[in-house]
């Protein structure tokens, strides 16, 4: 694991996954949950911060849940404080077995700690002749006071496919979405920010984005809380993912030789 520390704020990595498990400005709470009852195995995900999800989101017969990036540890290439304070590490996915399924590809993932945490994640297929299809996602896992006291908007008018019904297609009707039951939501053709307004914290956190079409809401609530082995049961209450992403429909189709870029800017801001 790697501690990077700024004078505006910390975070961890993981090699594991190139996974970013913590991250705090100076005098705030943690803005990532963390569950205290992940694993830290090899080859297992870690329960929060932001997993990173490539090639595929969701389950894919026979093969693991949301890809084998999560899982995979990543080669750190480069390490970068800039001269505005900011410090940026640039992650390499090694090739692996899994990967033989697909196109040739490479994955970088940048990871730029400031007074916002900045990730890119960077896929560039280097076939010759086929394009590379994927979904990619940046799993994020918030954390916040209390998930019946937030709320999220930037999403109203948009239509999501509701896992906890089946996938049915809705529209989005509310300016801003609050959760009061497990949640689980793959809202399509949201290229825009999302903020999640937390009172009880005095905060407010926006997901800035590009090159990202999806926004999937994620809550297990307390049935599933207690399901998960390596989720507390009444964590649920203080975490919410807002995940950002190219999934399901608006998965990627990369011609060959071309790259995409996945963005996302977290940033906190005290409200009144
Ligand atoms: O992003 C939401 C979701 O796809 C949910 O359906 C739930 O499965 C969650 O991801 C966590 O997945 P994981 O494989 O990390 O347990």
């Amino acid at each position: 694991m790697l501690e990077v520390s700024t004078a505006w704020s910390t975070a961890e990595i993981y090699l594991q996954g190139a996974h970013v498990t913590h991250f705090t400005k100076r005098n705030e709470p943690p803005l990532l949950f963390l569950s205290q009852c992940s694993r830290f195995e090899h080859g297992q995900p870690i329960r929060g911060g932001i997993p990173v999800i490539f090639p595929w989101f969701g389950p894919r017969e026979g093969l693991g849940q949301h890809g084998f990036a999560r899982v995979k540890t990543w080669e750190l290439k480069e390490f970068a404080p800039a001269s505005d304070g900011s410090v940026s590490l640039r992650f390499r996915l090694p090739d692996c077995p899994e990967a033989s399924a697909f196109q040739p590809f490479n994955v970088d993932y940048i990871v730029t700690v400031s007074d916002s945490l900045k990730l890119e994640l960077i896929v560039t297929n280097n076939s010759k002749t086929e394009e590379f299809v994927f979904e990619d996602c940046l799993h994020t896992y918030l954390e916040i006071s209390d998930i019946r006291a937030i709320s999220i908007s930037g999403l109203r008018g948009t239509r999501y496919l509701d896992k906890v019904a089946n996938f049915a297609e809705k529209t989005e009707l509310d300016d801003a979405i609050h959760i009061t039951s497990e949640t689980d939501r793959i809202y399509l053709n949201t290229p825009g920010a999302v903020d999640i307004s937390d009172p009880r914290l005095g905060r407010k956190i926006r997901i800035e984005k590009q090159a990202s079409l999806s926004t999937v809401l994620w809550n297990p609530w307390s049935v599933k809380a207690q399901q998960m082995p390596d989720f507390g049961t009444e964590e649920y209450e203080r975490m919410v993912c807002v995940e950002s992403g190219n999934v399901a429909s608006n998965q990627i189709r990369l011609p060959p030789g071309e790259s995409s870029r996945l963005t996302v800017v977290l940033i906190s801001n005290p409200i009144s």
